[in-house]
């Protein structure tokens, strides 16, 4: 397994698009529902557990969190969306965040969109997939708390999701399983991101 993700550190938290940073050339985002499973997978991705905040309080990341990998790349941890209970200001923020984010940054080189398996498909991530493909931005699409259901359920649920992935245009999207406590899946989606990212170095 490479050992870039390793040497993930935290760079910044950004709330306005004037703070993103310029010294990143190349980064990959995470993206989902709150409570999905985006800081765990960064975790687990990583082998770094205190890197990303997890939290059963869903929402809590209203920011995009810089962890940076080397000099010129960095993974974000994008503000988790679809929790009900946050006020409309704040949802306003976060849309407003979020479309400057993928409607400026070049250097976004692709998306992994993170999605509970025994959830997928919400509202929310029909809007966000149908984004990337508006934007060309790639998608890897993880399918995690995979440790939560059967092996019949992960599979038939992959598919649908594949599926939908195809009928939106995405029609390079990979749809994996995934769990940051089982650890399972983690050196497919580095295949991903090793190639989104430059990244040849083993
Ligand atoms: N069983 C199981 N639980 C998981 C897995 N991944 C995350 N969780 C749990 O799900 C909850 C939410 O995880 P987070 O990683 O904080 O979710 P998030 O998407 O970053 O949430 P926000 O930052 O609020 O948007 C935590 O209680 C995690 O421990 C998994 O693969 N399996
Ligand atoms: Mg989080």
């Amino acid at each position: 397994m490479s050992t870039l993700y390793r040497k993930a550190k935290f760079l910044l938290a950004v709330q306005h698009l004037e703070q993103l940073p310029t010294n990143i050339t190349h980064e990959v985002g995470f993206a989902g529902r709150s409570n999905a499973g985006k800081s765990s997978a960064i975790n687990t991705i990583t082998g770094i557990h205190s890197l990303a905040r997890t939290s059963k309080t869903p929402g809590r990341t209203q920011q995009i969190v810089y962890f940076q990998l080397d000099e010129t790349r960095a993974l974000t941890d994008l503000p988790g969306y679809g929790f009900a209970k946050v006020p409309l200001a704040v949802k306003e923020t976060w849309r407003k965040l979020m479309e400057g984010y993928f409607q400026t940054r070049q250097e976004l080189k692709g998306l992994v969109h993170i999605m509970d398996v025994r959830h997928p498909l919400k509202e929310f991530d029909l809007q966000m997939l149908e984004w990337c493909e508006y934007k060309s931005v790639p998608v890897h699409i993880l399918l995690t708390k995979a440790d939560k259901v059967s092996k019949n359920v992960g599979s038939s649920t992959r598919l649908s999701v594949l599926k939908a992935t195809k009928e939106i245009g995405l029609i390079d999207a990979e749809v994996q399983l995934f769990s940051s406590l089982k650890r399972l899946g983690g050196e497919q989606v580095i295949e991903k991101l090793d190639y989104w990212l430059e990244y040849n170095g083993k």
